[in-house]
């Protein structure tokens, strides 16, 4: 009795859990925008802690969403710290990829070879070429749109992403979107929580949750 009691409460109290990676080059603003979702979503962290640094290795948390859990994974973009972010590959449901939208000169592959849009271009494309990734929901975050010299939205949809997805290295189909944001400002992150839980969910026969 004991044992159909206990099984039946967890039952109805367990919730299905996804894991999100945040992937992006060095200095894009991952840790930052972490630390806001953490800020929105954990009662235990009100305020973001937007003093960051280079992260080596890896920050996680577990935020509780109304229907499941999301556990974030934000791991260094330090070129020599990239290798390792295959390992994650296997396990996630979404990767958000973001973008420093200050640091890829004026946001054309086709006629500016400035600031990094080059490295970013094959770094994202080694994410969506990795044969483990393939169908995974994919977020890029135009991000640091709180500044005045950043590059705008739509110039990083037709420069870069579309280019990237047209070309042979873009990977299978999949769902994606691209979002301006601010981690810094915390503009646009919960949009992107919200875009993640239901594309996480959309895409549960492809890579199913873990129960907790
Ligand atoms: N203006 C502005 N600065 C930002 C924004 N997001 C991040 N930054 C700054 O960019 C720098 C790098 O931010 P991080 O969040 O540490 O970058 P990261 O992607 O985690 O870097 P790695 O851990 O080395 O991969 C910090 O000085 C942040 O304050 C933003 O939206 N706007
Ligand atoms: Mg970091």
């Amino acid at each position: 009795m004991y044992h159909l009691a206990k099984g039946l409460y967890l039952y109805a109290t367990s919730k299905e859990e996804y894991s999100v990676l945040l992937l992006g080059l060095d200095n894009a603003g991952k840790t930052t925008f972490h630390e806001q979702v953490k800020s929105l979503f954990l009662p235990t962290n009100p305020t973001p802690k937007l003093k960051t640094v280079p992260t080596v290795g890896q920050n996680v948390s577990t935020i509780t969403l109304s229907d499941m859990y999301l556990k974030v994974w934000d791991v260094g973009g330090q070129h020599s710290l990239r290798k390792l972010w295959q390992s994650y590959y296997s396990s996630c449901h979404a990767i958000v990829f973001v973008i420093d939208s200050t640091d890829i000169g004026n946001g054309d592959l086709e006629n500016d070879s400035s600031g990094r849009l080059e490295e970013c271009r094959l770094v994202l494309e080694d994410v969506l070429q990795n044969s483990e990734t393939e169908g995974v929901p994919l977020l890029i975050l135009a991000n640091k749109q709180d500044r005045e010299d950043c590059v705008e939205v739509v110039k990083i949809k037709e420069g870069l992403v579309k280019k990237v997805f047209e070309g042979e290295k873009g990977g299978s189909i999949r769902d994606s979107r691209v979002l301006p944001v601010s981690a810094l400002t915390g503009t646009g992150v919960r949009e992107a929580v919200e875009w993640v839980r239901t594309r996480v969910k959309w895409n549960k026969e492809g890579r199913p949750p873990v129960m907790r």
